[in-house]
């Protein structure tokens, strides 16, 4: 399998976690694609040219992080990482998913308008950007489900916070976070994060 990325992507990080947590990471050679430069052999597999893009070892490509990670598990007999039978249990690890993805959204957005002149306009959106991180980190600092075995969503937040230390490490996202920040010092030292670290 191939998988189409840049090093920085909190996206790409997602589906690499998830890739080491199933065991299959050396199964994925790595390829440094620009999705911003429109490199055709990213567009030929996804007219969208966006990363993470991964293409099997059949030629398919499958393209958006949450069904990249959806696949690689179905190639897995036994994964926990996500429960693919329809339930409760399935609906809450796409919610917290889906809030820790939504940081990335929010933080990339955030990246992509720090490079632009400031704008009053522009000011006002990037500082939504930065309250809705705040107040999902809040979600998070409060959930009962913080602490378990990395599942989707735990490797999905883990990824989110990693890109907010790395594009902004002075925004002190840990005051007033204790539990997300003690979980967090703990989930960086696991091979999913430790083997994918965010590079420029
Ligand atoms: N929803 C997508 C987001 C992917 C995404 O936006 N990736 C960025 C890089 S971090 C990208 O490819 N941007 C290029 C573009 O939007 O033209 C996912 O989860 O994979």
């Amino acid at each position: 399998m191939k998988l189409f990325m840049v090093g920085a992507s909190p996206y790409a990080r997602k589906v690499r976690a998830v890739a080491v947590t199933l065991g299959i990471a050396d199964r994925i050679e790595l390829v440094i694609a620009n999705p911003h430069e429109r490199p055709p052999e990213l567009v030929r597999h996804n007219p969208l040219s966006k990363v993470p893009t991964l293409v099997a070892d059949d030629g398919t490509a499958i393209i958006d992080s949450l069904s990249i990670c959806e696949y690689l598990a179905e190639l897995v007999e036994g994964q926990s990482v996500i429960p693919f039978t329809p339930g409760e249990e399935r609906r809450q690890i796409l919610f917290r998913h889906d809030l820790a993805h939504g940081i990335m959204d929010c933080a990339v957005i955030r990246r992509v308008e720090s490079l632009k002149a400031q704008e009053p306009d522009r000011a006002d959106w990037m500082a939504r950007q930065v309250a809705t991180i705040g107040r999902v980190l809040d979600w998070f600092e409060t959930s009962d489900r913080l602490d378990g075995p990395m599942t989707l969503d735990r490797l999905t937040l883990a990824a989110a916070l990693g890109f907010l230390d790395f594009r902004f490490p002075d925004d002190g996202w840990r005051e007033g976070r204790p539990r997300l920040a003690d979980w967090y010092a703990e989930a960086a030292k696991l091979p999913a994060l430790a083997e994918t670290e965010p590079f420029a």
